[in-house]
């Protein structure tokens, strides 16, 4: 057995010497601090028999400064790791044998340990990872209150594949498909992409199966150049375009379209509070199944505009929603945190103006990648490698 005396100004610098000294397994007899200083009497090849027959002799007597080996009798303290609280301490100006019903550590000692410990939490324990998650969750433009919920759910480190499982779940994708012939309207706020939309939807139709399975409905009458616009994608498509003025004729044109497969209807953009709005979302609704309705949601929409935007169209059966514009914001979290909450699937997103190839089918990894690659956390990158932009699968 080896039994050395150490000493220094603080505890961390004795320990530092110890484990130099002795190394690791090195065990702590005794403590003190003296004159501003701290001693540690600390053995290796500790042998607790030999060190019961020192027990006798007085702790700290003056000989005890030359003669290093005889020390105090009380049970011996393995070398904390780092951090860990240690061995017990004496007061310097009474020094006595050591009275085994006091704490083993001062309470400065046991502070300043303390301290430590909570300094390399803070810097390698799992703190950090709860940290970049709810940063990065931020950057994406989820709330604070959704994202403490998410955090608690358990364990961090994961929180990317969580968060797809998560909005798998909650939102979904919708189960619609162009591969199938069906009705198909646009709804939503205005200049929220629905007569783009259309072009993009009936375009990547006409490409697959030609025009003859393709018409166009419009409702929107009121706009100057709201019938033009489409107008002109109809005569580029070679398809007819009807414009609707009522139920009646809504009826009417249905009828003469049947012998087409995919019938796109065009809608009008109203503020929320425009009474012709519910009238219209009520023509919509009478079609039951037999029309596949869908909510144009511009991406950059958020907080109290975004639930009171779309709050009118909440009333009628939709299909799904088009995440629109996503190119144009770096955080449209608050978008997905809607949808959870409406429980309605996302069925295409739009991240551009070129028809029909800004549109695109939407799987989650490609929405949680574009997730990632619009917030500022990803923005660095995307300067150092412009190549780097996701691109979603075309329709
Ligand atoms: N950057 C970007 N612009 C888009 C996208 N989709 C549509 N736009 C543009 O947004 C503007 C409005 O699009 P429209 O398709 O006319 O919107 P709307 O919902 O039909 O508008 P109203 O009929 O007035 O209600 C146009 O300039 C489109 O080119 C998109 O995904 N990204
Ligand atoms: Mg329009």
């Amino acid at each position: 057995m080896k039994i050395k005396r150490f000493s220094g100004a603080n505890t961390r610098e004795v320990l530092q010497q110890i484990r130099g000294t002795l190394g690791p397994e090195a065990v702590i007899l005794s403590n003190r601090e003296s004159d501003g200083a701290v001693e540690i009497v600390a053995a290796i090849d500790f042998d607790e028999k030999q060190w019961n027959e020192t027990q006798s002799i007085p702790a700290w007597p003056e000989p005890l400064r030359t003669h290093p080996e005889k020390t105090e009798a009380f049970q011996p303290a393995q070398l904390p790791a780092q951090g860990a609280t240690i061995a017990p301490s004496q007061s310097s100006t009474n020094p006595s044998p050591r009275d085994m019903s006091q704490p083993l550590a001062s309470a400065p000692l046991r502070d300043e340990l303390q301290a430590l410990k909570q300094l390399v939490e803070r810097r390698w324990g799992p703190q950090p990872v709860q940290q970049s998650a709810q940063e990065a969750l931020r950057e994406m433009g989820f709330s604070e209150e959704w994202i403490s919920e998410f955090l608690e759910q358990g364990e961090c480190r994961e929180w990317e594949l969580k968060l797809l499982n998560t909005l798998q779940e909650k939102v979904g994708i919708s189960q619609t498909s162009l591969e199938k012939p069906g009705l198909f309207v646009l709804l939503g706020p205005t200049g929220s992409g629905k007569t783009t939309s259309i072009a993009k939807l009936a375009a990547a139709q006409v490409l697959r199966h030609g025009p003859h399975s393709v018409a166009l409905l419009t409702t929107d009458t009121y706009r100057i150049a709201g019938v033009e616009q489409l107008e002109i994608y109809a005569r580029i498509l070679g398809v007819p375009l009807d414009v609707i003025k009522g139920p009646e004729d809504l009826l009417k044109s249905l009828e003469k379209h049947r012998d087409r497969s995919w019938i796109f209807i065009d809608t009008i953009g109203m503020g929320p509070r425009d009474p012709r709005l519910n009238e219209q979302l009520q023509w919509f609704a009478a079609l039951g199944a037999d029309a596949q309705r869908f909510l144009l949601i511009p991406a950059s929409l958020s907080g109290r505009n975004l639930a009171t935007v779309l709050q009118p169209y909440t009333d009628i059966p939709l299909s799904g929603a088009i995440i629109s514009k996503i190119d144009e914001t770096p955080a449209f979290a608050a978008v997905l945190e809607w949808l959870a909450a409406q429980h309605l699937p996302v069925a295409w997103y739009s991240d551009g103006q070129k028809v029909p190839e800004d549109m695109h089918e939407a799987p989650w990894e490609q929405i949680m990648n574009l997730l990632k690659m619009n917030s500022a956390l990803h923005k660095e990158r995307l300067a150092d490698d412009p190549g780097s932009r996701y691109h979603g699968t075309q329709l």
